[in-house]
């Protein structure tokens, strides 16, 4: 098997797993012991009769595979179609609260604009919860380059999440799957790794608070509402760069007083990344176990942990006991055929 095809199912599997795992642990409010989460991950499912369940995060990951497998292009429309019609097959799979009406609205109505719904919500602010980045990374595996990435990650985040916030956490998972495929364990350069992300989320904030004064003077902006805090991410990824070169095990209480490990994307994403970056350059099951240490949102933030540890390390890596114990590997081993398959096509178009 190809190295990246490798690659490419570690990415989907290793989202499917951390959501699958974590789900167990969703919405604790402190940071869970080591041994705890040990115990669980590696011990106590292997009692489990029935295949641990996939979340929200999967539904839509899964929801965008088909889109992109179906069409066999990037297609915002068709992306739309495929959330909603995810949502009313399974709505119990524990969807954020507000999104359910994004999803409504679009069935209803059928918008021309697919984004119009998300950017009514929360009296016009739009979403800054973390569900645009939780299901980006097929969007990863997909694109060509990081200006693609960003484009369609960007897109795709516009369809539920119309927050800065939102829309950045999903381009900025997205940015650090697409980065970690290429990487070849186990020799990974946290520093230069950050570096890339923080020109990224450099970027990007600049943007934003460019058009953001276009806008006082009456220009257009795609997002909905003003950055509170600007450079958010900038100035997170800032500091989990000086948090990594400290060079010694941090603890999950450290890290959530600096990032989060809420449901808002800005705490999540980074908790994610740091996650892969602190232990992810161990072992996908490191990396895994640590995220859903950090408590809150677990579910999300191991699964996008996951993805991008998935990236880097591959398939094989990733424990068989999990991998036998989620429901739907089996399913995103496959999308990750196929859209491996649509990129190698798109090579051609080059
Ligand atoms: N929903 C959950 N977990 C809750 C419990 C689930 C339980 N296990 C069950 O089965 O019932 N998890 C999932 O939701 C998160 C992703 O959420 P998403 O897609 O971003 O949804 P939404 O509704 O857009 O945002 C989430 C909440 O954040 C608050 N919020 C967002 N923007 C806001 C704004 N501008 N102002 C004020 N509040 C805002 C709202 O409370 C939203 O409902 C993942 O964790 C996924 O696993
Ligand atoms: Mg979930
Ligand atoms: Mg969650
Ligand atoms: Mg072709």
């Amino acid at each position: 098997m190809s190295k990246m095809l490798h690659k490419f199912r570690g990415t989907l599997v290793g989202a499917l797993v951390g959501d699958c795992l974590g789900s167990n642990y969703e919405g604790v409010s402190s940071t869970l012991p080591w041994g705890e989460v040990t115990d669980y991950t590696l011990e106590r499912i292997k009692d489990e009769k029935e295949p641990i369940h996939y979340t929200d995060d999967t539904a839509m990951t899964r929801a965008i595979c088909k889109s992109l497998t179906e069409e066999k292009k990037y297609d915002n429309r068709s992306m739309a179609k495929a959330f909603v019609q995810e949502f009313f097959k399974e709505p119990g799979r524990g969807y954020g609260a507000a999104v359910g009406t994004v999803f409504k609205r679009l069935r209803d109505t059928n918008p021309e604009d697919v984004t119009l719904p998300a950017r009514s919500q929360f009296d016009g602010q739009g979403s800054y919860g973390n569900g645009a980045a939780m299901r980006i990374s097929p969007v990863a595996l997909y694109s060509r380059s990081s200006s693609e990435v960003q484009k369609n990650a960007q897109e795709n985040a516009l369809i539920t999440h119309a927050h800065i916030n939102g829309v950045n956490g999903a381009v900025l998972q997205a940015e650090a799957v697409f980065k970690a495929l290429p990487l070849e364990p186990p020799n990974l350069n946290t520093d230069k790794f950050i570096d890339d992300l923080l020109e990224v989320a450099k970027k990007l904030e600049e943007e934003y608070e460019e058009s953001s004064k276009e806008k006082e003077d009456g220009g257009h902006i795609s997002t909905s509402s003003p950055q509170k805090k600007p450079f958010l991410y900038f100035k997170k990824l800032k500091e989990m760069k000086e948090l990594l070169n400290k060079g010694e095990t941090l603890e999950p209480e450290t890290v959530v007083e600096t990032f989060g490990n809420g449901i808002r994307a800005e705490e999540a994403v980074p908790a994610a990344i740091f996650s892969f970056l602190h232990k992810g350059r161990e072992s996908f099951q490191e990396s895994v176990n640590y995220a859903i240490s950090l408590g809150g949102d677990t579910d999300t933030i191991a699964s996008m942990a996951g993805a991008i540890s998935g990236a880097y390390w591959g398939v094989n890596e990733i424990p068989e006991l999990w991998k036998s114990k989620c429901e739907g590997v089996e399913e995103a081993i496959e999308f990750a055929n196929k859209i491996f398959e649509l990129k190698e096509e798109r090579k051609d178009d080059e």
